[in-house]
């Protein structure tokens, strides 16, 4: 797993060294000299914001640095930022494991704007979920797109998992069958694929809402998993998306996506600090193999290799 992480985290990790800094500034003693400690401490900043953290804790880390004499060098600034993302990702109450009890019905309810990869990650999840043993359920309630159901019996099939699909049904009444289904069925796991765009926000909101309704209405014995698709490329807009998916149906964790086109992966540090919501699953491309779960120790290792 490490070195396709790796890989998918190059252009993060890249934007967060400090090599232009290292030669010409530091003195024998490997320190910034006090005038470059400025220029470097902005540098940081700056480095951090590009990187998506968000402004807020990019200059709280660097207002800590600076009284911090003892990381004023190149690599301390490295140590410092690697123990204050360490620190940050371990301090989450909620797993960074999805939650599967193999007892049990577990939901995965997976939500998000238009785009953001939730119909892909469904996929992989499913093919992922089988090949460790699930019996796993794809129900196809995003219903509002013409074309989705179809993709998703592509993926269902790629997975070669089963799927309910009710054409121009209504997603709730998609949800009720499915449960249904996987209790007769003796299906552990469902995985829900819903729509991105209604008409507005407000429908959005109510559409999910009234599912997760039935979700709890009909499983409530289920263990329910509620995920947030985010698409790493869109920076900070996805922190305005997980503020109205939070509100609107409390989510218990965030799926990250296309991460291997983007260098904004410090994201996920804006997410635990604003949210205190775990990153439980990576997308790192459109084949079905391209998904890794999220392991905050090697996500932090990752950003700090070469
Ligand atoms: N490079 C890359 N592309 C991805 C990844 N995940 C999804 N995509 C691509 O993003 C596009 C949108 O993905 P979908 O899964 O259809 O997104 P969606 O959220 O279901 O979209 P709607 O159903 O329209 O709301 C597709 O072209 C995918 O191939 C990823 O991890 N990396
Ligand atoms: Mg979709």
């Amino acid at each position: 797993m490490f070195k396709t992480l790796k890989q998918a985290l190059a252009k993060t990790a890249q934007s967060l060294l400090f090599k232009p800094l290292t030669a010409q500034s530091a003195e024998n003693s490997g320190k910034f000299t006090p005038n470059v400690l400025e220029e470097a401490l902005e540098a940081l900043e700056d480095k951090l914001i590009r990187a998506d953290v968000g402004i807020d804790l990019a200059s709280l880390w660097v207002e800590e640095l600076r009284k911090e004499p003892q990381f004023h060098a190149p690599q301390g600034f490295q140590t410092f930022l690697k123990l204050k993302f360490h620190s940050l990702l371990r301090q989450l109450d909620m797993p960074y494991a999805l939650m599967i009890d193999r007892l049990k019905l577990n939901i995965i309810f997976v939500t998000g704007v238009n785009g953001a990869g939730k119909t892909t990650l469904i996929g992989k999840l499913a093919f992922r979920l089988k090949a460790e043993g699930h019996h796993v359920l794809i129900a196809a309630a995003d219903t509002y797109r013409a074309a989705a159901e179809d993709q998703l019996t592509v993926w269902a099939e790629r997975a070669e998992v089963d799927i309910i699909r009710r054409d121009h049904a209504d997603p709730a009444s998609i949800i009720f069958d499915a449960i249904k289904h996987a209790k007769a069925e003796q299906h552990g796991i469902i995985l829900i694929d819903t729509a991105g765009r209604l008409q507005n926000k407000f429908n959005l909101i109510e559409e999910l809402r009234k599912m997760r309704r039935i979700i709890e209405e009909q499983a409530p014995e289920a263990t329910l998993e509620k995920l947030l698709v985010l698409d790493a490329t869109t920076g900070q807009n996805a922190m305005s998306q997980a503020q109205i998916f939070h509100d609107a149906i409390g989510l218990t964790g965030i799926a990250l996506t296309k991460l291997d086109g983007s260098a904004k992966g410090g994201i996920v540090f804006n997410i635990a600090q604003t949210y205190q919501l775990p990153v439980k699953l990576m997308g790192t491309g459109e084949k079905i193999s391209d998904l890794e779960v999220f392991e905050p120790d090697a996500f932090v290792e990752a950003l700090f290799t070469e």
